[in-house]
């Protein structure tokens, strides 16, 4: 395996945020500003041979794991780059840029319980496409004794293979929450209660419903569009970010029957908007705690909460598809809202898709860009 190692100081990049109708935002949506930093972080750059890697996580072997989205399962070892590969799921489907083996979660008490979590695409009879959250247990080498515990996410519209999600996330309290996007079914899905997609799902760790839960099924918040950022902080906030249509992709703190709105609500709730005061004047609507246009296409991301890189405490740090940047979101101190933004890496290494923190505050990020040759990059002091 060729690995290189480069390191290079880089310059962070002013970004410019138009934001829409200012009158109508909230104050501490207001107050973000784009910051220019003085950390000047040391990268290096472990593997250049990956194809599209989609969730990074550090795992509790001090391994790199990571699953790449046509099925993939892999662990890097991050002092030298080395790839073991750990499992091919067999029946993943990818059939466009958007979809495969997406998001994946390791069981807090690994040692004791090797479970791996993950979700992705299959393709069933009928030209039909699903998406399902399945648990494997892993012996040691491999993947074994898969069970599924979420199943029958809709994975496509007619012809058309778009907005699938889906990241997983477990909380303090052993729940396994799943991102879901909408499939392209705009005005079917993210308000309906009864349907697993458009909504942020919550299940336990057997995949059984939680007695808690607001809708009787795994539906725990609902009205999202394609949400492929999913993180449960340790300031016990749970951050999703979400890619908007053509305006208005958004970070939202997840609660529980929450309404965010999608289809007929983008961002913020402009007064100027028939559509968006109607709908939160009929139903109960949670706003964004910070949107974007023009849209970014905003993907994986972790919340920052060591002290080897002071200046990132305290924010969330959001790889970025179109933009091809790492961005720092500096959170007020309730974590409420946003106090800055921050851009790194931009232009360097294409598109960026997930985020993953060590426990020594070293911060690694996968790019999108296939070819056999994307990235995973360390970010240190
Ligand atoms: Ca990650
Ligand atoms: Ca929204
Ligand atoms: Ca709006």
């Amino acid at each position: 395996m060729r690995v290189t190692i480069t390191t290079l100081a880089l310059a962070t990049i002013l970004f410019a945020c138009k934001k829409e109708n200012l009158t109508t935002q909230s104050v501490d949506a207001l107050s973000a500003t784009n910051a220019v930093s003085s950390f000047q972080p040391t990268v290096a750059v472990l593997n250049n041979q990956l194809n599209y890697p989609w969730e990074i996580l550090w795992g509790p072997d001090n391994y790199i794991w990571f699953t790449e989205r046509e099925g993939h399962v892999n662990r890097m070892n991050p002092a030298t780059g080395e790839v073991t590969p750990v499992a091919t799921i067999a029946d993943v489907a990818t059939t466009t840029n958007y979809n495969g083996l997406m998001g994946m979660v390791l069981h807090p008490q690994f040692e004791t319980n090797p479970y791996v979590y993950v979700v992705y695409n299959y393709l069933a009879p009928s030209d039909t496409m699903f998406e399902k959250v399945v648990r494997f247990m892993y012996d040691g080498k491999t993947l074994v004794s898969p069970t599924i515990l979420v199943d029958s996410i809709i994975g496509k519209k007619n012809g058309n293979y778009i907005h699938n999600g889906a990241r997983l996330v477990i909380s303090p309290d052993m729940k396994l929450f799943i991102s879901t996007a909408d499939a392209n079914h705009r005005y079917l899905l993210p308000q309906n209660r009864n349907s697993l997609n458009g909504k942020i799902l919550r299940v336990n760790l057997d995949g059984s419903i939680p007695a808690d839960n607001p809708f009787g099924n795994a539906v725990w918040a609902t009205g999202m569009r394609n949400p492929q950022g999913l993180v449960y902080a340790s300031n016990g906030k749970m951050y999703s970010s979400m890619h908007g249509q053509t305006t208005d992709d958004e970070i939202d703190i997840i609660e529980r029957k929450g309404n965010y709105g999608w289809p007929y609500i983008e961002g913020y709730i402009n007064q100027d908007s028939i559509r968006e005061v109607r709908f939160a004047n009929n139903y109960k609507t949670i706003e964004p705690i910070y949107a974007w246009t023009p849209t970014i296409a905003p993907s994986g991301m972790d919340y920052y909460d060591k002290d080897s890189i002071a200046e990132w405490k305290n924010s969330l740090l959001v790889a970025v598809l179109k933009d091809e940047k790492l961005l720092q979101l500096k959170l007020n101190a309730s974590g409420t809202a946003v106090e800055s933004e921050t851009a790194f890496l931009q232009h360097q290494y294409g598109r960026l898709r997930d985020v993953a923190i060590a426990p020594n505050g070293d911060v690694y990020v996968c790019t999108d860009n296939g070819n056999n040759a994307d990235m995973i990059i360390r970010i240190s002091k």
